[in-house]
């Protein structure tokens, strides 16, 4: 076993107390499976006043981060793992997704340096970073929030951190999760689809499957065309396509 570990450069280390002081992220700390520490970056100023941020040269709106306490942290953490992943994370970056989770899990130690402000001295592009990751096309007030998704979909991919292996994720398989259904078997008069009290497995595993391809052919199409599909695959999707042919004619 060994250990995958963050660490943050931010402004704000108290916005992630209580997200890793929880649940399974928790677990994997006290089991040693992560390690996650946070620095602050006003810790690495060395002037009177800690300034962390600037005016902007040649004008302009907003301030911009100052590239000094930001590399000098980088410089100290990477004393201590010198073959740390430098991310920057800004909404320039590659945008995040499940394949870009499961690669991050094959580095030993990430740096993750979040921004405020209206953005970075492009400088700090320049000595340590290795990559710049965005999570989505829209705006955050810093990169926080999204350094905690970011670590979230890395962690929970690594061996021991789920009480499963993550296999039958969305996502893992390319496509979209079948309905699930709990106790009670019936509820408000909707009642739990028959096949699943079947006991018939075969069945079971099939008719998860054509909802997973429905589902994900209604909602996300985008994926189906990514991923291989099995002949089996290809008879089921004919069928969803009867099937909702036969109910617009009813
Ligand atoms: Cl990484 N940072 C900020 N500030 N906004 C974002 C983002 C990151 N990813 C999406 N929006």
């Amino acid at each position: 076993m060994r250990t995958m570990r963050f660490d943050i450069l931010t402004l704000f280390p108290e916005m992630f107390y209580s997200p890793f002081e929880k649940s399974i992220i928790k677990r994997a700390i006290i089991s040693k499976l992560i390690g996650i520490r946070v620095h602050n970056i006003r810790d690495f100023t060395k002037d009177k006043h800690r300034t962390t941020d600037d005016y902007p040269f040649g004008g302009g709106e907003g301030m911009v981060m100052k590239p000094e306490p930001i590399i000098e942290g980088i410089e100290v953490i990477k004393k201590e793992h010198q073959d740390a992943r430098v991310i920057l994370m800004t909404p320039q970056g590659v945008q995040f997704s499940q394949a870009e989770a499961k690669r991050l899990t094959s580095y030993k130690n990430l740096i993750l340096v979040c921004g405020r402000y209206e953005g970075f001295d492009e400088r700090i592009r320049e000595f340590w970073v290795d990559e710049e990751i965005s999570i989505g096309d829209y705006v955050l007030t810093g990169g926080e929030l999204a350094t905690m998704v970011v670590i979230d979909a890395v962690a929970r991919l690594l061996p021991g951190v789920l009480g499963n292996d993550g296999s039958t994720d969305s996502f893992y398989q390319g496509i979209l999760e079948y309905p699930q259904y709990t106790r009670p078997r019936f509820y408000r008069g909707k009642n739990v689809p028959e096949i699943l009290l079947s006991g018939n497995h075969a069945k079971i595993a099939r008719w998860r499957r054509k909802e997973s391809l429905k589902r994900t052919s209604a909602r996300r199409p985008d994926l189906l065309k990514k991923v291989m599909l099995s002949p089996e695959d290809d008879k089921l999707l004919a069928e969803i396509s009867n099937d909702s042919d036969q109910e617009l004619r009813r």
